[in-house]
C-alpha cells in the first residue's frame, strides 16, 4: 500500500477532533488532501453500527458483544474506505482506530489483550497504522471538556476508574512502540497543542513528498 495512515487517539476529552480539523488543514495548505474519517463508523453501514455501540439501551451490552460489534465496523471501514484510499495513495486520518479498542474494550472493560490482537489480526492482517499521535489529559480536565460539550454517550457515563485504565493503556501502548506513536500533553491550550502537532505535520509531509 502507497498511502499513509494515521490515526489520533487518547481519553475523551482530549481533544483529537478539534485538532485532527487543524492538522488537516495544515496538510491541505502543502496541497496534501487527506481523506478524514473516525470509528467506529466511516461508513453508512460502520456509522449504523456506531449508533448501536453508543446509545443508550434498556439491555446490557456485554463486553464480548461491544468488542465483536468494533470489529465489525472496523471490517467494513477497511473494506469500503481506508484499504481503497490507501492503495490510492491517500493519507488517511482516522479519528480512533484499534489502539482505542485496546484501550476501552481492553483496560476499560477488561478484555484480555490477546483476544483483541487475534481479532485485529483477522480483520487487518499486517495493516497497522503508519503513525498514531495520542493526545494526553488527565481525566478529570477531559471529563469536564467532554461534559461541557453534548449529551453523555454509552462510554461516556463511566467511571473516573474506567478513563484512568483508558489513559494508562494509551500510554503504556506508546511507551512500548515509540516508532509509531507520538505522546501530545493536549492539557495546555489548543495553540500549545497546534505548536506541539507542528514537527508531525513536517514529518507527514515529508514522507508524502517521496
Ligand atoms: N471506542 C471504543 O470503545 N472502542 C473503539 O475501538 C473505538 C471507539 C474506535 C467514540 O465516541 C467512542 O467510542 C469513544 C471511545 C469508543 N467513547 N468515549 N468516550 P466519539 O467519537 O463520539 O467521541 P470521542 O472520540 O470520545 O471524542 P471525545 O473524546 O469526547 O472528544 P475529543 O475528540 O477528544 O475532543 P474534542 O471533541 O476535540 O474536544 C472536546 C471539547 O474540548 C470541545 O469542546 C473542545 O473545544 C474542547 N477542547 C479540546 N481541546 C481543548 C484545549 N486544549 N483546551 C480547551 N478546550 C479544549
Amino acid at each position: 500500500m502507497s498511502g499513509l495512515f494515521i490515526t489520533f487517539e487518547g481519553p475523551e476529552g482530549a481533544g483529537k477532533s478539534t485538532n485532527l480539523q487543524f492538522f488537516a488543514a495544515a496538510l491541505r495548505e502543502a496541497g496534501c488532501d487527506p481523506l478524514l474519517t473516525r470509528e467506529p463508523g466511516g461508513t453508512p453501514i460502520a456509522e449504523k453500527i456506531r449508533g448501536v455501540l453508543l446509545s443508550h439501551h434498556d439491555e446490557v451490552m456485554c463486553s464480548d458483544a461491544e468488542l465483536l460489534l468494533m470489529f465489525a465496523a472496523r471490517a467494513q471501514h477497511l473494506d469500503r474506505l481506508i484499504r481503497p484510499a490507501l492503495e490510492q495513495g491517500q493519507v488517511v486520518i482516522s479519528d480512533r482506530f484499534t489502539d482505542a479498542t485496546y484501550a476501552y474494550q481492553g483496560g476499560g472493560r477488561g478484555i484480555a489483550t490477546q483476544r483483541i490482537a487475534a481479532l485485529e489480526d483477522w480483520v487487518q492482517g499486517s495493516l497497522r497504522p503508519d503513525l498514531t499521535i495520542v493526545f494526553d489529559v488527565p481525566v478529570e480536565i477531559g471529563m469536564r471538556r467532554a461534559r461541557a460539550r453534548s449529551e453523555l454517550d454509552r462510554f461516556e457515563v463511566e467511571q473516573t476508574a474506567f478513563f484512568e485504565s483508558v489513559r494508562q493503556t494509551y500510554l503504556d501502548r506508546a511507551a512500548a512502540d515509540p516508532g509509531r506513536y507520538r505522546v501530545i500533553d493536549s492539557s495546555g491550550t489548543l495553540d500549545d497543542v497546534a505548536e506541539a502537532m507542528r514537527p508531525l505535520i513536517a514529518q507527514v509531509l515529508e514522507r508524502w513528498h517521496v
